[in-house]
């Protein structure tokens, strides 16, 4: 059994897609367009290698309210949009897990919410959206500092690769997904639910697995079978409508749809959507992480030998990050203004530090310096053993453009 599948391709800044067969030999067909430069300069390869994240957080207006009045955490909690025509009319925009178990969801009448929850000690509050909008930045900037590609979708929900952080490993990336959600509740007291796979589509549909509180980590391996085994409705994008359209077609499931082609579907589907959902129902998704505004950010992790043991060894990986980091600046005719070094420990405990600096800088100098200072200061404030450094990262972020030649060299050669 074999599979078309079209990949979207930029070449020579023109966009196309290329229709190819999952029976061609894959490694061949990898390493022939390798040097096609996808969507934002990725490669292919890298793309093989992602881990992504999609975190998204539990109960999310719900939850904001049992952070500020822990009284509400053991009953049921629903928060509404009055509409404020009658009393108790308009709808809830979510509940509490509590709540649920009584049949209460979004977008239900309060009125039958009321009724649903009716002699059972329960609150009704209203919306307040400034306090959820702090609490979301305030629990973005915990998952932004890891330091990776960081994508806010909604409110409660964001994408950030991981590749690099968990080396392309999936069971170091369960481990960081345990700190990760871990450090949220910590910090802010909220749980999350994060989905963990080889691209958005695959960890947007885990990280609805295992609600509440939960991880569900796909590998790359195991996608195919896992997206077979979820309903066509569970696609991202996927309504009643298209639903609908499917199953006057004959197709139930998603196996019925990784069986087709496209060409089969796009009469009925257009070619867009059939596209898109002949890719899916083969676990395959090349839309990219897109950074916004000052979350756009510049970095290099490596691992570390084994036997780094010693300050020169750790400043020869930092001078090598930092040429790294300043060499793409460059390309880019970048200025930074925020430094983040990530250390990852042998047990891959996740240690990060920033430090935003006066003024934008382009210089090598300044970004070396600077990560020394870090670096030290993380060791002796955070009780760091050299030999348990496991891998370093170099990231700047709050990135302005310098053009002009005159200001270019102002910045990057002083
Ligand atoms: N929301 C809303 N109306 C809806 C759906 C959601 O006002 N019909 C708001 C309230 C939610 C927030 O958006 O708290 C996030 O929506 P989610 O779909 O992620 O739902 P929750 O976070 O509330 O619950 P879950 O634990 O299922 O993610
Ligand atoms: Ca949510
Ligand atoms: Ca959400």
């Amino acid at each position: 059994m074999y599979q078309t599948v079209l990949l979207p391709l930029k070449y020579k800044n023109s966009h196309f897609h290329i229709c190819y067969s999952t029976s061609w030999n894959n490694f061949l067909f990898q390493e022939l367009i390798n040097e096609i430069v996808l969507n934002e300069n990725i490669s292919l390869n890298e793309i093989g290698k992602k881990i992504i994240f999609h975190i998204d957080f539990d109960y999310f207006y719900a939850q904001c309210e049992e952070i500020r009045k822990p009284e509400l955490r053991n009953i049921p909690s629903v928060v509404c949009v009055y509409s404020g025509r009658e009393e108790d009319s308009g709808v809830v925009s979510t509940c509490n897990y509590e709540a649920r178990k009584y049949g209460v969801k979004a977008a239900m009448p309060i009125r039958l919410a009321k009724s649903k929850l009716k002699d059972i000690e329960a609150i009704f509050l209203p919306t307040d959206m400034p306090y959820y909008h702090e609490i979301s930045r305030n629990a973005m900037r915990i998952i932004e500092n890891y330091g990776e590609l960081f994508e806010q979708v909604s409110v409660d929900e964001c994408y950030v690769d991981f590749t690099k952080i968990t080396n392309s490993d999936f069971d170091d990336a369960k481990i960081f997904a345990n700190s990760l959600q871990k450090n949220i509740k910590d910090q802010i007291n909220m749980t999350c639910s994060i989905g963990v796979g080889p691209n958005k589509l695959i960890s947007k549909i885990a990280s609805g697995i295992n609600k509440p509180n939960g991880i569900t980590v796909v590998s790359r391996q195991d996608a195919k079978n896992f997206i077979s085994n979820c309903k066509i409705e569970d696609i991202p994008g996927v309504g009643p409508k298209t639903a609908k359209k499917l199953k006057s077609l004959g197709i139930d499931s998603i196996s019925d749809i990784s069986n087709k082609s496209i060409f089969e579907l796009r009469d009925a589907l257009g070619y867009k959507t059939a596209t898109f959902l002949v890719n899916a129902s083969n676990a395959i998704d090349y839309s990219q992480i897109k950074a916004r505004g000052t979350s756009k950010q510049i970095g290099k992790i490596v691992t570390l030998k084994k036997d780094i043991a010693d300050f020169q060894q750790i400043n020869l990986a930092a001078a090598s990050l930092c040429t790294s980091v300043y060499e793409n600046l460059r390309n880019k005719g970048q200025a930074f203004r925020i430094l983040t070094i990530i250390l990852i420990l042998e047990n891959l405990q996740h240690v990060s530090f920033s430090k935003s600096l006066k003024l934008y800088s382009a210089s090598f100098d300044e970004l070396h310096k600077n990560s020394l200072f870090i670096i030290k200061e993380m060791i002796n404030n955070n009780s760091i053993s050299l030999d348990n450094i496991r891998r370093m990262g170099v990231v700047v972020s709050d990135l302005k453009d310098i053009s002009g030649q005159d200001s270019l060299v102002n910045y990057f050669e002083n």
